[in-house]
């Protein structure tokens, strides 16, 4: 097998979110979440959007499984909106809201198409958030709870779990840096959270495996290698910490059952940080975060490369040409997957793995034609999907790749101007149109191999 060519049993995919392609966020009796809160905050989202109708897959949801379809892929990564289930987080179901998914789910079967489902990718329902949201432990209970009611609805035909989506940025960007919702900058509340998000992610496994004897479940981390900008001491001691925060703080008690030992040292010389971390954490946690995963997901789109900053934290410095970089600023840096999945292999007892997003925004149009060549994320999507299969021809446990996104959508804090898509959309009229990536991966997909795949752009 050549390094273009791919197992017959991998699965390619695509992946979106419920907050950022479904809209209806009032209709149907869905609950507020934290995301329609936010977004309604002035100089919250850079273009003064809304997630209100996104791509209003909520109505046309038919026509997105033929997307799908189309495409050729295995398999389908979406996430269920809680507060669609639940509008108070818990207590009363919203029946409107468990038909939608329990549709989708046999549409995309009798696609041929296997439903990833994830439980949690960010729109928490605000009823929790007035409650103290994932800072309270209680949050973590009303997620199990949430997941086990998904679970018995949908459990007998979705095989494929996943409790969180990226509980750094969740933590992070939501709790520290105040550019997520519910937009809080405390550091020591952000400990809580990602604590009580690893808590509630064994609960809400536990919940699954209970519920639906055939799910296999893990969670998604978005992994970023961190690169020292020069070989100065500072410039080390920055890299290893920025590597702690980004990536051990969650890979740590999900494989070894504790919080890496150098930072929470390095939490208590900034501060009392490291003592507010652990209050909440109580005896019994972290043995049950450390729960054997069936598979774990890794979101990968770029590097870090830092530098001691005056205050003497990681601050991150860029390195590349502008031509090097995507919409968002971010890298392309393929080599860094590839470093990123063998260090998984190397210093963890990793399950299998899946990718479970991977992409790159770029602003290509139609153009008078109508054709929309997007060449740049072929380029990168390629790259990336090399570098994934040298990784695999090393012994990585790689089970599938899943492109981010089918379609442009709400780029969260950035509303509709990044466009992650395959799928070209008007966001006036709803169209949705193949870009030239859209064919690329549809013959990537169906022939799994990336050499000799003629592609149309008909
Ligand atoms: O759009 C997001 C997605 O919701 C989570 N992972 C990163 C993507 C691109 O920023």
């Amino acid at each position: 097998m050549t390094e273009h060519r791919f197992p017959e049993e991998f699965i390619f995919g695509v992946a979106t979110s419920a907050a950022q392609i479904e809209g209806g966020a009032r209709d149907a009796g869905k609950g507020e979440s934290i995301w329609d809160r936010f977004a309604a905050t002035p100089g919250a989202i850079a273009d003064r959007s809304t997630p209100d109708v996104a791509c209003d897959h909520l109505h046309r949801w038919r026509e997105d499984v033929v997307l799908l379809r189309e495409l050729g892929v295995d398999a389908y990564r979406f996430s269920l909106s809680w507060p669609r289930l639940f509008p108070d987080g818990r207590g009363a179901r919203n029946a409107a809201g468990f038909e939608f998914y329990d549709r989708l789910v046999d549409a995309l079967l009798a696609a041929g198409i296997e439903p990833f489902v994830t439980l949690y990718h960010w729109d928490l329902p605000q009823a929790l958030q007035d409650l103290g949201g994932w800072g309270e432990r209680g949050t973590a209970q009303a997620f199990a709870d949430y997941a086990a009611a998904a679970a018995s609805v949908l459990g007998d035909r979705v095989r494929s779990w996943t409790t969180h989506n990226e509980p750094w940025c969740i933590a992070t960007l939501g709790h520290e840096q105040g550019m997520h919702a519910p937009g809080h900058r405390d550091p020591r509340e952000a400990l809580r959270v990602a604590h009580h998000l690893l808590l509630s992610h064994a609960w809400a496994m536990d919940a699954v495996r209970q519920t639906a004897s055939q799910a296999e479940v893990g969670i998604v981390l978005n992994l970023t290698p961190v690169d020292p900008a020069s070989s100065d001491p500072g410039d080390l001691e920055a890299a290893r910490q920025l590597d702690g925060l980004f990536n051990r703080w969650f890979l740590d008690p999900l494989f070894r059952g504790s919080y890496p030992a150098d930072l929470l040292a390095d939490r208590v010389a900034w501060g009392d940080l490291a003592e507010a971390a652990l209050e909440c954490v109580l005896p019994g946690d972290l043995r049950a975060i450390a729960a054997p995963l069936d598979f774990l997901g890794v979101n990968y789109y770029s590097r870090a490369v830092v530098t001691a900053g005056p205050d003497g934290r990681p601050q991150s410095v860029r390195v590349t040409r502008e031509d090097q970089l995507t919409d968002m600023g971010w890298e392309v840096y393929p080599e860094g997957l590839e470093r990123l999945l063998l260090r998984l292999q190397r210093e963890y007892p990793i399950p299998p793995l899946y990718l479970t997003e991977n992409g790159a925004a770029y602003g290509d149009a139609p153009d008078g034609g109508g054709r929309v060549a997007d060449q740049r994320r072929i380029d990168y999507l390629r790259a990336h999907l090399l570098a994934a299969r040298r990784a695999m021809a090393q012994g990585v446990p790689l089970r599938g790749y899943f492109a981010w996104s089918l379609l442009d959508n709400f780029e969260w804090a950035h509303g509709y101007e990044k466009r992650f898509g395959l799928y070209w959309v008007d966001f006036q009229t709803q169209e949705r149109r193949p870009k030239d990536s859209a064919h690329w991966y549809r013959a990537v997909a169906t022939q799994k191999a990336l050499d000799a795949t003629a592609w149309q752009t008909t």
